[in-house]
C-alpha cells in the first residue's frame, strides 16, 4: 500500500482540537490507516501575511485509496470542519487545511491534483514535520528532504 503524507493546517478557532479531530476522521475512514502524526507547530503565516498564526503538522497514512480518492476524502473532511472555500482568499484563514503532499513516489499533474504538492519544497512548516516523520525521505522530482530543508536558509 502506498504511503501518503498529508499537510495539516489551521488558523481559526481551536486549532489543535480541529486538527486532532480531523486526523481521527481520517483514521476512521475506509481504506486509510494513520501511521504517524508529527508534532504540531505554531507558525508565522507565509504568503498571505495578514492573517492569524497557523498550527501546522503532517500525518503519514497508508492507504488503499487512489490519490484522487484520498484527495476527495480530504476535501470532504475540510468541508465538515467548516472550511468554506468560497468565503476567503485561496491563501487566507481557514479552520482546516488538509493538503495531499506526497503519494508514494508518484508524480501527478492533473486538474486539481498536483503531487508532490507544488509549494512543498519551499515551505518550512511542511518540510520540518516531514523530516521529523521520515528523515531519509526523497521527494519525487525535488531531491532529499534534508537538501530541501538546507536550501531554505
Ligand atoms: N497555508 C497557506 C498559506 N500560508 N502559512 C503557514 N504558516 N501555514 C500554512 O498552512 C499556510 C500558510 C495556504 O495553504
Ligand atoms: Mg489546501
Ligand atoms: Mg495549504
Amino acid at each position: 500500500m502506498p504511503r501518503a503524507y498529508v499537510g495539516l493546517g489551521s488558523n481559526l478557532g481551536d486549532r489543535e482540537s480541529t486538527i486532532r479531530s480531523a486526523v481521527a476522521e481520517l483514521s476512521a475512514a475506509e481504506g486509510v490507516e494513520v501511521v504517524a502524526v508529527s508534532a504540531l507547530v505554531d507558525t508565522e503565516p507565509v504568503g498571505y501575511l495578514d492573517q492569524p498564526r497557523f498550527l501546522n503538522g503532517v500525518a503519514a497514512l497508508e492507504t488503499g485509496r487512489s490519490a484522487r480518492a484520498l484527495l476527495d476524502l480530504l476535501l470532504s473532511v475540510e468541508a465538515r470542519f467548516g472550511r468554506d472555500r468560497a468565503a476567503v482568499p485561496a491563501q487566507g484563514p481557514r479552520t482546516l487545511d488538509l493538503d495531499l503532499l506526497l503519494y508514494g513516489d508518484a508524480e501527478i499533474d492533473e486538474p486539481g491534483l498536483r503531487i508532490p504538492h507544488p509549494r512543498l519544497h519551499e515551505r518550512a512548516f511542511v518540510l520540518g514535520p516531514l523530516a521529523e516523520l521520515e528523515p531519509g525521505l526523497e521527494v519525487p522530482g525535488k531531491g532529499s528532504i534534508q537538501t530541501l530543508l538546507g536550501g531554505l536558509h
